[in-house]
């Protein structure tokens, strides 16, 4: 069987490298959003998310004639279902885009169609959930159509490069699915492409964020650790890490994005007596911000009243991306106790926090300034010179949640400076 039409449903983060990529690999794509407003700026060769490289494959696609826009699916040969999976409120998983888009493809199916499930979602959905509503069609999944789930392992800000070459997992309901997802990936996948079944795929997809958000969970305990016995964290994980068998992450400000942040809960809520470790890692991760806001507070004094300009607000480094953010949950508890935040981020200088300024630049933001705090080591912030910067400005505290700034260069310059987890020199 070869997949000649395919139907991507969900143009985010995933869903849109794909069908463009599939597209420029010589398959007629059909992309679908229910958004309207990403439908119309599609067409018009507008693309609402940033990442590297990604405009120019978008429009080199839609060019081409083989990636068309919709607001709703059609029949095709294969239906790849990318779209969000986020949390609710109490951390648990919202299926609801899952669900909405599994009953529009069951409208459209047809024997012998091949099906694949991208979004993260907690262990058994493809089996549980998806195949009951695709069979609505009077369709048996293993049977009249294939149907797996693959997870995207793609790293933000590196998409384009690692939807090619990573390895790509291929669960089926059954071994005939797997292969006929292994046949369509391999239209351009470089990586290895490996098979399973359709659960085992879901949980490698959750167990390997949940791997990195406990790595990471532990990073920040040692940095609070390391504070308190006055250690400098930094130091201390480089020194950790000249053992073979040890790889100790950064700490920082907190997780967050759509992945790490969110994935572990999926673990959490379907077996909260089981999940204990990673829950407890959520936690420790999103007390982050809360320790970020104290530390500054033992270190500055009283914030209360204070100018604070606070630069970065995405969820990591050099990217657009402002979900889960620990750099806005710590922006609001430095205005919650008190102080005047300005706000600048180079990737979004639109976005608004209440009870906050929104600075347009980097000048603007420290222009009068008590007090800097980097919250994000994009790369034109590491780039400052702390000579420069005093010339501009009258701050003289800055707090340094990432690694970023090179401590000697900036206390030379005249600041007082503070990093993150470094009990040592303060
Ligand atoms: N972070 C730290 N310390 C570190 C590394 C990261 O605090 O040492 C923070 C980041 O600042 C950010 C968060 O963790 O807030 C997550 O960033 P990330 O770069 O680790 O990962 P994501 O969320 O951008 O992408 C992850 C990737 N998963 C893994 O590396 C295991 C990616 O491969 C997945 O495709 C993606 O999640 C996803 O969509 O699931």
């Amino acid at each position: 069987m070869s997949y000649e039409t395919l139907c991507v449903l969900g143009l985010g983060y995933i869903g849109l490298p794909t069908a463009s990529t599939f597209a420029t690999h010589g398959k007629k794509v059909i992309g679908v959003d229910i958004n309207p407003s990403i439908v119309e700026g599609l067409k018009n060769g507008k693309v609402h998310l940033f990442e590297p490289g990604l405009r120019t494959l978008v429009q080199a696609a839609i060019r081409s004639g083989n990636l068309i826009i919709k607001e709703k699916p059609q029949k095709a040969d294969a239906f790849i279902i990318a779209v969000p999976t986020p949390f609710k409120e109490e951390k648990k998983a919202d299926l609801s885009y899952v669900i909405s888009a599994a009953e529009a493809v069951a409208q459209v199916l047809e024997k012998n169609n091949l099906v694949i499930l991208e979004s993260t979602s907690p262990p058994r959905t493809t089996i549980d959930i998806v195949a009951p509503i695709l069979e609505k069609s009077g369709l048996i999944s293993g049977k009249d159509f294939y149907l797996t789930y693959s997870p995207e392992r793609v790293l933000p800000g590196q998409i384009l490069r690692e939807l090619i070459e990573n390895t790509r997992i291929i669960g089926g309901v059954d071994l005939d699915s797997a292969q006929a997802g292994k046949e369509l990936y391999g239209t351009f996948v470089r990586g290895d492409i490996i098979l399973t079944d359709a659960t085992t795929a879901e949980m490698v997809k959750l167990m390997e964020n949940t791997y990195r958000d406990i790595n990471i969970a532990a990073a920040n305990e040692f940095a609070r650790l390391a504070d308190r016995f006055q250690v400098d964290i930094w130091e201390a994980i480089e020194l950790a890490n000249r053992h073979p068998r040890v790889n100790i992450l950064n700490p920082g400000p907190g997780v967050g994005g759509h992945c790490i942040s969110v994935d572990p809960w999926f673990f959490v809520e379907a077996a909260p007596d089981l999940a204990r470790l990673i829950h407890t890692a959520r936690l420790v991760n999103d007390s982050q911000p809360q320790f970020v806001c104290d530390f500054l507070q033992r270190m500055a004094g009283d914030i209360s009243g204070k100018k604070i300009a606070a630069l970065g607000l995405a969820y990591k480094p050099d990217v657009d991306d402002l979900r889960e953010s620990p750099a806005v949950e710590t922006v609001k508890l430095l205005r919650d106790a008190g102080a005047q935040v300005h706000i600048f981020d180079p990737f979004d200088t639109d976005f608004t926090i209440e009870n906050t300024h929104t600075s347009q630049s980097l000048d603007e933001a420290i222009t009068g300034t008590d007090i800097l705090i980097l919250l994000v080591g994009h790369e034109q912030f590491k780039k400052i010179d702390p000579v420069d910067l005093a010339n501009k400005t009258s701050v003289r505290i800055v707090l340094d949640t990432v690694n970023g700034w090179d401590g000697t260069a900036w206390k030379a310059a005249g600041f007082s400076y503070f990093r993150l987890g470094d009990g040592k020199r303060r």
